[in-house]
């Protein structure tokens, strides 16, 4: 165009793949919550948008760029072919059903399982170097699902996992203590959800564990109920979807804290799902959170956290449901 023409001295072609693509799965409430914190953390400014639904599809991406006057140079593609998806670094599940109110997170297995069957190869066929990282639920059984799918290492297919109840976990413990729940040390590994393990022996500020403290901490035999609070978290997620209907913020600031550590090859600690055979005992290939060193690879390293007896015990009880929810699985 000559007015175009007339404006500009073209010096070098502009550069479109910036390296950081990340691509996401269903635009519904829990993928728009991480597309918009990826983008307005400046985590990714490149990004493609996968759904089923066209319209939707069409309308959040017509918003987000009506949002790019005050984002980095963002690039947002958004189509119901996987073509867009070329050349990811890391592919986000987020599609499929959710929890209505009061129902359990394992009762939408075999459904997502044949949403994942759909998902997965068209993934791959377009970025198969790319790593991927579920949030559907239930995430564990999901994560192992789009492993055997996949046919992947290991270290390439992760779930979000109990990063999200950790944080809420921190949040509450912040929320006792008045301190910032970023300086409140503390994990939940184990199963996303109902039997997820709280690691009271290791909580800590600044190093003091508070097990030093109160020797009973998170046992039913704590005067204090310091176990309320690993309940409270367990509750979550019901009470908000009781509340507002669905989940959306806090898994969308987890998923991007994730993604940005595995983008920045941070070597970051987040307890997320991943294989945890032969760990605490566990003989079965099950997929359960346990504490991950994250980078460029997906996970490099599992941290190898001493628990008590009571706690291996539990994420022992965690991995045998896993176990038995995975073998009833139709591929
Ligand atoms: P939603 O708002 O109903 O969005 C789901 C989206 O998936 C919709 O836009 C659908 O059109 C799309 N979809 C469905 N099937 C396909 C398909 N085959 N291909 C492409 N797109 C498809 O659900 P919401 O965003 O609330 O939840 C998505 C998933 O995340 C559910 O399984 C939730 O249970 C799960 N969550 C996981 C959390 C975690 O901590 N891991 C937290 C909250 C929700």
């Amino acid at each position: 165009m000559a007015t175009i023409r007339k404006l500009l001295q073209a010096r070098q072609e502009k550069v479109v793949d910036t390296g950081n693509k990340v691509t996401v799965v269903g635009v519904g409430q829990v993928g728009m919550a991480t597309v918009f914190s990826l983008l307005t953390q400046g985590v990714t400014n490149n990004i493609a948008l996968v759904d089923m639904n066209a319209d939707k599809l069409k309308g959040e991406m017509m918003d987000l760029q009506h949002g790019s006057a005050f984002l980095c140079n963002a690039n947002i593609q958004a189509g119901t072919d996987y073509a867009i998806t070329e050349n990811s670094q890391i592919c986000v599940i987020a599609a499929g059903v959710r929890q209505q109110e009061g129902e359990d997170r394992r009762n939408l297995v075999q459904r997502n399982v044949e949403v994942l069957k759909g998902i997965v190869p068209k993934l791959l066929k377009y970025s198969p170097n790319a790593i991927l990282l579920i949030a559907s639920n239930p995430v564990d059984v999901l994560t192992y699902v789009t492993w055997k799918i996949s046919g992947l290492p290991k270290h390439r297919v992760i779930g979000s996992g109990t990063n999200l109840d950790s944080g809420r976990f921190r949040y509450l413990l912040s929320q006792k203590l008045s301190i910032a729940p970023t300086s409140c040390h503390a994990y939940i590994i184990g199963e996303h959800g109902d039997s997820s393990v709280p690691v009271w022996s290791s909580v800590n500020i600044a190093g003091v564990r508070l097990r030093d403290l109160n020797e009973d901490i998170g046992l039913e035999s704590d005067d204090e109920n310091w176990k309320e609070t690993h309940a409270q978290v367990v509750q979550s997620a019901y009470e908000v979807i009781k509340l507002k209907g669905y989940t959306s913020w806090a898994i969308g600031l987890s998923l991007t804290q994730i993604i940005k550590a595995i983008l920045t090859n941070a070597t970051s600690v987040h307890a997320v799902t991943t294989c945890v055979q032969g760990e605490h005992g566990i003989t079965d290939e099950v997929f359960l959170s346990l504490p991950c060193v994250l980078g460029r690879n997906g996970v490099l390293d599992v941290i190898r956290q001493p628990l008590t007896d009571t706690e291996r015990q539990q994420v022992f009880h965690s991995a045998t449901l896993m176990a038995e929810l995975q073998a009833k699985i139709k591929f």
